[in-house]
């Protein structure tokens, strides 16, 4: 394929037949349907090679002038886990015996959450979704990332679902404040915590809140 002198190439896209699209879009929503959030995690062990393909998965997404203003620190150092563990719990503590506000506990209570983040220490990998607010230019200056929070939005996602896919589980945990986060990684000034999501096989006794998914109607309108 030949390089435009634009920087351009052309766009490799190979249309499938209808019946195929169908196919697959329904196979695809039938795996995403299955995936669940849960805070048990088994502590076996899950190669490294498939934490590395699941970020190179979510390196894919699209992102704001592609900036890709994402690092993901994927951890299976067990004194890491455990230094997260008590900073997120120290943190946690306070959130849920004082800080959360009552139209917060009204939605949270029925899921279950505490304050105790075993999963962080329980999981074989806790990944740590960092979003750049800033960029580095080649001369060392800085200048702005754009849509950072869409970009490392989608980015988790697809994180996620290559999780799914590949048949592990993982949790989206937001211990709040996640300062304590780039401080423990070692992180620089301009990649601020997102996101923290221990991988790995469920426990055997993993357990799900009972949840309803919103049906079609509720989610989706269509102007034809
Ligand atoms: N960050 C806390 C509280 C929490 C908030 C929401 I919104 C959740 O969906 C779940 C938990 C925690 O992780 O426990």
């Amino acid at each position: 394929m030949a390089e435009d002198e634009s920087g351009f190439i052309p766009l490799v896209f190979s249309e499938l037949p209808q019946k195929e699209m169908h196919r697959r879009a329904t196979e695809f929503h039938e795996l995403m349907d299955k995936r669940r959030t849960t805070r048990h995690f088994s502590s076996r062990e899950v190669s490294s090679k498939l934490i590395e393909t699941a970020v190179k998965t979510a390196g894919t997404a699209p992102s704001g002038a592609h900036l890709q203003p994402w690092t993901f620190v994927a951890i299976a150092n067990p004194d890491l886990k455990m230094r997260i563990r008590r900073a997120a719990e120290e943190e946690e503590e306070k959130f849920y015996a004082e800080r959360m506000p009552e139209a917060w506990e009204e939605v949270l209570t029925p899921l279950g959450t505490d304050y105790v983040k075993e999963h962080i220490t329980d999981a074989p990998w806790v990944v740590v979704l960092f979003r750049h607010s800033q960029r580095q230019r080649s001369n060392g200056e800085w200048a702005p990332t754009y849509y950072s929070q869409e970009s490392c939005g989608i980015a988790a996602g697809m994180f996620i679902a290559a999780i799914h896919n590949m048949g592990l589980v993982t949790l989206t945990h937001t211990p709040s404040p996640m300062r304590f986060l780039g401080e423990i990684l070692e992180r620089p000034e301009h990649e601020t915590a997102m996101l923290l999501m221990p991988v790995g096989y469920p426990s055997e006794s993993a357990m799900v809140p009972q949840l309803q998914r919103k049906a079609l109607e509720e989610i989706l309108i269509k102007k034809e």
